[in-house]
């Protein structure tokens, strides 16, 4: 049955709103538009379609493209003036929200040696997954953390934030994600300068770390009661290490290859509230099934290179570029190499979709789970 006749059919048969315009219900329409208010059955179909229908489209952003534009933005402006220093993402889609891919902001933060941008808070959570330059710090409600390369960094909503480069450091390149678009959608948003500009660093440096951050081991007695994870720097070294010898046992995911989540250590769950993040290994000639989720994703290439075929079309990357993938869309990713692994770290709202009963996967029956790619 051809798509439009079937959805005529599903329209008619299955009780979906189906009223043809009269000259009687186009006069009502207007009166009813007149006094701010509608008929539903001109609207529901729109309002409630049958599974999660998207605005994002799945957009390849090469890192090699961007870079030039994000160095010369260090020559454009100071944080001082801007704030934060950030050239951002934007899905022709999503524009009008600021979005990268549904609710979500991504974004690239560049500094330089020396440089502070000031202390601020606000109800949107933050990450960060450093990508280039040395010497970059971050302070997050008095714990300040240095920053590596593929390092994965947590600023929870509600919570004090700088950052910097050290005068010894380099210029540095940072990806930042956030729940921006989620919270204005929600009309939920605040936002606040810290009165003294720059807090105080009140615990020893890494102290997160240090204390949470340790295979498998918690601190004796130690108890968190915060919202969020009281780890607020994952390391690329263990990370990466675990994807290696979690390989060694495992077939891993048909979806994704040896994939891993990052987890708040006290509870195991979610790092945060709303955004979670996860870091993927595809062993090399690796091609995974394709499978699609109820949730939004922002991936970047942490290593190695490939391509994914997302919505029936491919898109090849390599370290450091960064794709999205909209709700509900298919995907699966392919490991160009037959000799090197490749990485690829991702976040995404699915914590938000769990913790409000939303959740659903599933994976490509037809085609022996390969989409077939139009472009
Ligand atoms: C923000 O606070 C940062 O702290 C970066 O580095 C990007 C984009 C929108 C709103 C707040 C940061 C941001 C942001």
């Amino acid at each position: 049955m051809a798509e439009a006749v079937y959805d005529a059919y599903r329209e008619e048969v299955l009780g979906r709103a189906n009223v043809a315009d009269t000259e009687e219900l186009v006069e009502f329409y207007k009166d009813l538009e007149s006094q701010h208010a509608g008929a539903l059955w001109t609207v529901a179909n729109k309002i409630e379609p049958w599974e999660p229908v998207t605005e994002s489209q799945p957009v390849l952003w090469q890192f090699d493209r961007l870079r030039e534009h994000v160095l010369r933005a260090l020559e454009l402006v100071s944080p001082e003036q801007a704030g934060r220093r950030v050239v951002y993402l934007a899905n022709p889609g999503r524009r009008d929200v600021t979005a990268a891919v549904g609710w979500l902001y991504t974004g690239l933060q560049v500094m330089g040696p020396g440089e502070l941008a000031s202390s601020h808070r606000h109800s949107a959570s933050a990450l960060r997954f450093i990508m280039e330059g040395s010497g970059a710090f971050t302070n997050v409600d008095g714990h300040k953390m240095t920053l590596g390369r593929n390092d994965f960094v947590l600023t929870p909503n509600g919570t004090w934030h700088e950052h910097g480069v050290a005068e010894d450091g380099t210029v540095c390149i940072w990806q930042d994600g956030l729940d921006i678009p989620l919270m204005n959608a929600l009309e939920a948003n605040f936002y606040e300068v810290h009165p003294d500009l720059q807090q105080a660093v009140s615990f020893p440096i890494d102290d997160s770390t240090a204390t949470w951050g340790n295979p498998a081991l918690r601190p004796a007695g130690e108890t968190w009661s915060k919202r969020y994870s009281p780890l607020l720097k994952y390391e690329w070294e263990p990370t990466y290490e675990a994807l290696l010898k979690y390989a060694r046992v495992t077939d891993g995911s048909p979806y994704d290859g040896i994939h891993m989540d990052y987890v708040n250590p006290f509870t195991g769950g979610a790092p945060m509230q709303t955004m979670g993040a996860s870091m993927q290994l595809l062993r090399p000639g690796e091609h995974t099934r394709a499978h699609r989720e109820v949730g939004s994703f922002v991936y970047q290439c942490a290593k190695g290179s490939g391509h994914s075929i997302i919505g029936g079309r491919r898109f090849d990357w390599k370290e450091r570029d960064i794709f999205v993938v909209p709700s509900w869309m298919w995907h699966e990713h392919v490991n160009g190499s037959d000799s090197e692994d490749a990485c690829l770290f991702s976040f995404h709202d699915l914590p938000t979709m769990r913790t409000l009963g939303l959740y659903r996967a599933e994976g490509l029956a037809e085609n022996g789970g390969f989409q077939p790619v139009i472009s």
